[in-house]
């Protein structure tokens, strides 16, 4: 039997394929046919095709993907669906244009050109779907697919992945809309080959992101949560324990990654890069040798001792790696950015902390997680006081195991609680994290569900066509 990574997206003509029988189904009905009527009123026609892409909630595993290790996630039901139309080659007008069912998203029009570039100054929603329409056409110029040439598409999103949330909004957008024009230009790929393509899409709007996410939701498998290898992308479905729950709860706290990314995100990933040159190093490696062979923590020994405690300066790296820091990172314009947002480089915390997720992923999934949130928190400083306060709080009741999920400094936590007291560990959450937010005007009581629910792993990428 064909591995399912070796397998195309679904395409189904139904929507209880994907969104079961339900009160989903119920609400995703409402959301095609709200989508249809917002694209009749906007663009005159119909869309063509539809596909979708779920968020995900990572288990295990954080901050170490991009350093080459395996994670541990899984879908969430919240998804993205990207209505799409080819404009005919008679149609005047060669844009993109892609808009939103919500009216905070206003519509963005891009060129067709897939080699335009994208204005990082200005960053803009749309700017994701523009990321899979570059990285869709690079990919198949370099394996001579015939897509023809660039023609106007019309687009319209709608999506229940809430953003800036550790959910994976982004690899969302961006799965959903490369799959649509992937569709919409009759071409279907495998789901690695998507996965793999997908996770350098997103390098475009900056984020120099690992490839998990985008992984989990073009693998996901109902009713699994996936253990991701990468260097080839592999998904190895895992049961999880019976008779636990995984409620997902959000600190409040919005998380812009494309924003702060050179303080942020991309700034670990550089740490994680210097911490493995200069272990290349210290392991007996010519400088110049380390710098070209060594590119995550993975490609060298785990043996942090060589590495001191106290933050590195510029110059004491600099000593060790017998070349400047610009001229290491002199090919990524976004690394450079972190270099002179940067004051010192924690490499022994850094390192520890990947190091020591990447073991994790082999212990007991409860302590795992635990574990997990304290090595993000202290040696990985990616956490925050709403989150920290979270956690504590789904620990004081219960929770077997609870971390903050995703990249973190803001976003949500996960919890796995056991089956039988979710409805009320659920309402203590609500009492104890989110009452005072509802009095002091933060979020409205009518929005509780969309900040707190539970989760069971979801389905992975499909396609619709009626
Ligand atoms: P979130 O927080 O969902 O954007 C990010 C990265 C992942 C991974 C996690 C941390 C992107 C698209 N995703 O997820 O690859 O590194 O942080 O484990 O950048
Ligand atoms: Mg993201």
């Amino acid at each position: 039997m064909a591995k399912h990574e070796d397998l195309p997206v679904p395409i189904f003509s139904k929507l209880d394929a994907v969104y079961g029988d339900g009160s989903q189904l119920e609400e995703a009905e409402l959301r095609f046919s709200l989508l249809n009527s917002k694209f009749k009123q906007i663009f005159g026609h119909l869309p063509d095709i539809y596909a979708r892409a779920p968020g995900r909630v990572n288990l295990i595993g954080e901050h170490i993907d991009y350093e080459g290790y395996s994670v541990l996630p899984m879908a969430i039901r919240q998804d993205t669906i990207v209505a799409i139309r080819k404009r005919d080659a008679g149609e005047s007008e060669k844009l993109l244009r892609i808009a939103n069912v919500s009216d905070k998203y206003t519509m963005c029009t891009y060129p067709v050109d897939p080699n335009q570039e994208i204005d990082l100054k200005n960053h803009r929603w749309g700017h994701y779907f523009i990321c899979g329409y570059k990285g869709f056409y690079e990919y198949a110029r370099s394996r001579g697919l015939d897509v023809g040439s660039p023609v106007g598409l019309d687009v319209i999103i709608e999506g229940t992945v809430p953003t800036g949330s550790g959910l994976s909004s982004s690899a969302a957008l961006v799965c959903s809309s490369t799959i649509a024009i992937m569709a919409a230009l009759n071409v279907n790929l495998t789901k690695k080959e998507l996965a793999q393509l997908t996770c350098e899409c997103e390098r475009h709007i900056g984020t120099q992101s690992g490839g998990m996410d985008q992984a989990i939701s073009i693998m996901a498998k109902t009713g699994f949560a996936e253990l991701i290898d990468f260097n080839p992308i592999r998904a190895t479905d895992v049961q999880l324990p019976a008779g636990g729950s995984f409620v997902i709860a959000h600190s409040l706290a919005e998380s812009q990654k494309a924003v702060t990314a050179a303080t942020n995100y991309n700034n670990r990933v550089v740490e994680c890069r210097l911490a493995s040159v200069v272990l290349g190093i210290k392991l007996g490696m010519e400088p110049q040798e380390a710098i070209s062979k060594v590119k995550t923590l993975s490609d060298v020994e785990g043996l942090c001792e060589y590495l001191k405690e106290e933050p590195y300066t510029v110059e004491e790296i600099e000593k060790i790696t017998a070349k400047t820091l610009d001229a290491i990172f002199a090919d990524s314009a976004s690394s450079l950015d972190v270099l002179k947002a940067a004051k010192h480089y924690k490499l022994f915390q850094r390192a520890s902390h990947v190091y020591s997720e990447a073991k994790r992923m082999l212990k007991k999934l409860g302590d795992l997680m635990d574990d997990s949130h304290y090595s993000c928190s202290v040696l990985f400083e990616c956490s925050c006081g709403e989150l920290e306060e979270l956690v504590k709080v789904c620990k004081a009741n219960g929770a077997v195991g609870a971390r903050l999920t995703g990249a973190g400094w803001g976003g949500c936590a996960v919890a796995l609680v056991k089956e039988t007291i979710v409805p009320q560990f659920i309402l203590n959450l609500k009492e104890q994290f989110y009452q005072s937010r509802i009095d002091n005007g933060t979020i409205n009581k009518a929005d509780l569900g969309l900040y707190v629910f539970a989760s069971k792993p979801s389905s992975g990428a499909a396609i619709f066509k009626f």
